[in-house]
């Protein structure tokens, strides 16, 4: 108090309980609380705004143990990231059975139609760290946890059926090769740079995979519209141990979509957060989102003949020679309670296959086997990250493993082994009738390091795959591969990309090398003659798959005070009866008063909902609103880039003058659809339900007069 310079003595404005009295403020806030804060010890604490300090601007006293434990607790906050699929997001559901596989497996799960058994599911992006954007052009991590009566079952998926590298010992190089460069520690999230396609370039083999990931399907619109696959080969075991070959499929019910790249890009900055925001809504609004799980079912003699190895994780089961069987639905319907408990510290691991579910030889598969528990002891830190409730089975569950870092559970009694002779007291036995038996293998050879020649043909299928595309969808390819391309700075990697390309499909390879302004190269030499003829599959394509439904989508509707109410709630009442949701964006975030007076509140100012925020939209604002948003740039940027991206767009017709202002009047096409009153707000949405005009496209973008 004596070296006290300032104030000293008044106790009037630092001291916790004077402050807090004068100020009256932090009684306002508590008003309602209902419980008391305590330390994590459980002593309550009656002060949480200031340190304990000798004197009120004296030092701090180290026997503030609120305070040191509230510190010590917030340096450990952080656990590692993911190494890869750092950034993700969960929801909780159940796994339905529609149909009984009992003929082929004896998995629990499998055998009772109509049992629900619940799941958790993680989707994720790859390349990028936690905090990265969501609309990386990246595969989708699809991993499901579903706690069967028989132990936890983890399909760690994705929502490509295809992987980059047929070797689990490749996976570390292609990792380091898509994230940041050592040095310069950019770029994030992305593969548009040169140690990527430098990587690609060198590894054939990746080139079915780059098809997929150079498609649309890389930049999904939500996780609610993407498929998931099981990606390997997997067994089935019957009771007897007969075994039968599967693939895994989820497949989305209200059908596949995506955004385009430029959308993409822009969506990035306008909500990072993009399709965490799009499950936690739909799912908390209710609009549970639904996926049917698919099998491909093969026996050995199957796979002798197929052109391709089963056990090669480069490639596919086309849907015509081997039918997906649908045999359940999984329904998210739960949004998480806190996303570090369950989504963060969720531990999905391949080697979780409860009995009558096995593993095949494929080599990433046995190679992903070490890497998931392995990885858990790093980021969870302890042996016993089962004990955390959202890894915990929802089965019984009874062992000797003990002790350890964190343990929440401990062996009862006296018997701590197995072998013991503590008869009924002695704990857990082993099962061998329903215990998990592994499919009895006899494999044999010598001790080698090689590639079977079976996996040698790196192009057929890519070539399949880019033939099985709409033609929009094949220009987007080849405008991915040449932005990508484009981002390298050394052309040797162009080229030897390329040169790869041709033997996929010349016209591709040709229009890539003219969009780089390349000389094209010579074919590289590849590892094995292709597959000739094979033909398309119209399950790779989206658009041949879509949904022909606005269900699930949604509108983004610009008002304007005065806007007409009639056509302003016929387009509400459309949108809702084809379970669609809209967006009121507003030059105020307060809202509009619309022409009957009533008030209609925004979900988003002008700038803050940018049209790639929605799947289609519609302008309804009187003639004076109209000139307002006409010289607003981001209300131009709204007319403009839906229009660029093949959007349906519908606009009150005093809202035209947006169109003379941006350029677009002569340009309007069919889905630029005028509602001249409420009459015709129904038949835009119906419209809406192609989700995008795709033939604009050849009218917006100059590649594509290429
Ligand atoms: Fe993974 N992968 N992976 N992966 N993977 C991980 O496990 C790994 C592969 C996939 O939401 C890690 O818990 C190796 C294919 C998903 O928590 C790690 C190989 C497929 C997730 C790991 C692969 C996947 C991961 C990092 C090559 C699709 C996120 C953190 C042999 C079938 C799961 C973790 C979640 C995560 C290893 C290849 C899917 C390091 C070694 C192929 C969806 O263990």
């Amino acid at each position: 108090m004596a070296r006290q310079t300032k104030g000293a003595g008044k106790r009037v404005h630092t001291g916790g309980a004077d402050y807090r009295g004068a100020a009256g403020e932090l009684h306002q806030t508590a008003a309602g609380a209902t419980e008391t804060l305590t330390t994590a010890q459980g002593a309550p604490v009656a002060d949480n705004q200031n340190t304990l300090r000798h004197g009120a601007r004296g030092p701090a006293l180290m026997e503030d143990f609120h305070f040191r434990e509230k510190i010590f607790h917030f340096d450990h906050e952080r656990i590692p990231e993911r190494v890869v699929h750092a950034r993700g997001y969960g929801a909780h559901g159940y796994f339905e059975l529609t149909k009984s596989l009992s003929d082929v497996t004896r998995a629990d799960v499998f055998q009772r139609v109509g049992e629900r058994t619940p799941a958790f599911v993680r989707f994720s992006t790859v390349a990028g760290a936690k905090g990265s954007f969501d609309l990386a052009r990246d595969v989708r991590g699809f991993a499901v946890k579903i706690y069967t009566q028989e132990g936890n079952w983890d399909l760690v998926g994705n929502n490509i059926p295809v992987f980059f590298i047929q070797d689990a010992i490749k996976f570390p190089d292609l990792v380091h090769s898509v994230k940041p460069a050592p040095d310069r520690a950019f770029p994030q999230a992305q593969s548009a740079h040169d140690n990527f396609w430098d990587f690609i370039s060198l590894t054939p083999e990746s080139f079915h995979m780059i098809m997929w990931t150079m498609s649309d399907r890389a930049i999904p619109r939500s996780f609610r519209f993407m498929e998931g696959f099981g990606v390997h080969t997997f067994r089935f075991l019957d009771e007897d141990d007969r075994s039968t070959f599967v693939k895994f499929h989820w497949k989305p019910k209200l059908g596949l979509q995506s955004v385009v790249w430029n959308e993409a890009v822009k969506i990035n900055g306008a909500d990072p957060d993009f399709h965490r925001r799009d499950l936690w809504d739909a799912i908390s609004q209710g609009d549970f989102p639904e996926w049917e799980l698919g099998v491909q079912l093969f026996d050995e003699d199957f796979a002798e003949k197929f052109a391709f190895d089963v056990l090669d994780p480069t490639k596919i089961i086309p849907e015509e020679e081997v039918p997906v069987q649908i045999v359940g639905r999984l329904v998210l319907d739960r949004v998480v309670e806190n996303f570090f408990a369950e989504t963060e510290q969720v531990a999905f691991m391949t080697q979780n296959v409860p009995p009558g579910i096995d593993f095949s030889n494929d080599p990433l598969l046995q190679g992903r086997n070490f890497s998931y528990l392995d990885t858990q002891l790093k980021r969870l830190g302890s042996p016993n990250f089962t004990h955390i409730p959202i890894n915990a089975p929802k089965c019984p569950m009874a062992h000797f493993q003990q002790d350890g870092h964190m343990a929440m559970r401990n062996p009862r009694g006296r018997a701590n082994y197995e072998p013991n002779s503590w008869g009924a007291e002695g704990g857990p036995r082993e099962d061998p009738v329903r215990g998990f038996r592994s499919f009895a293998g006899s494999d044999e050879g010598p001790k080698v390091r090689l590639r079977p020649e079976s996996f040698a043909d790196h192009y057929s299928q890519a070539r399949q795959f880019y033939i099985s595309q709409t033609p929009i969808e094949q220009k987007h390819i080849g405008d991915a591969l040449v932005f990508e391309l484009s981002k390298c700075e050394r052309e040797d990697i162009r080229t030897r990309v390329v040169s790869h390309l041709i033997h996929i499909d010349r016209d591709l390879a040709k229009t890539v090398a003219d969009g780089l302004g390349l000389d094209m190269p010579k074919p590289a030499k590849p590892a094995a003659e292709g597959v000739d003829g094979l033909p398309a599959s119209d399950a790779l394509s989206i658009l041949k798959n879509s949904p022909d439904s606005f269900q699930g989508r949604k509108l983004g509707v610009l008002v304007t005070d005065g806007a007409d109410a009639g056509l302003f709630n016929a387009l509400v009442a459309a949108v809702e009866k084809e379970k669609a949701v809209y967006e009121v964006i507003a030059p105020k975030i307060g809202g509009v008063t619309l022409s009957d007076g009533t008030h209609v509140p925004a979900q988003q100012k002008i700038d803050g909902g940018p049209s790639v925020l929605y799947d289609a939209v519609a302008v309804v604002a009187p003639d004076d609103g109209a000139a307002l948003l006409a010289m607003d740039a981001a209300a131009k940027d709204f007319v403009t880039d839906a229009f660029a991206h093949c959007k349906f767009i519908g606009y009150s017709p005093e809202a035209a003058v947006l169109f003379d202002k941006t350029g677009l009047a002569e340009d309007l096409d069919e889905a630029c659809v005028e509602l001249k009153s409420k009459g015709d707000a129904a038949g835009f949405i119906a419209a809406c339900r192609a989700l995008r005009h795709w033939s604009r496209e050849a009218d917006v973008d100059l590649d594509a007069k290429a």
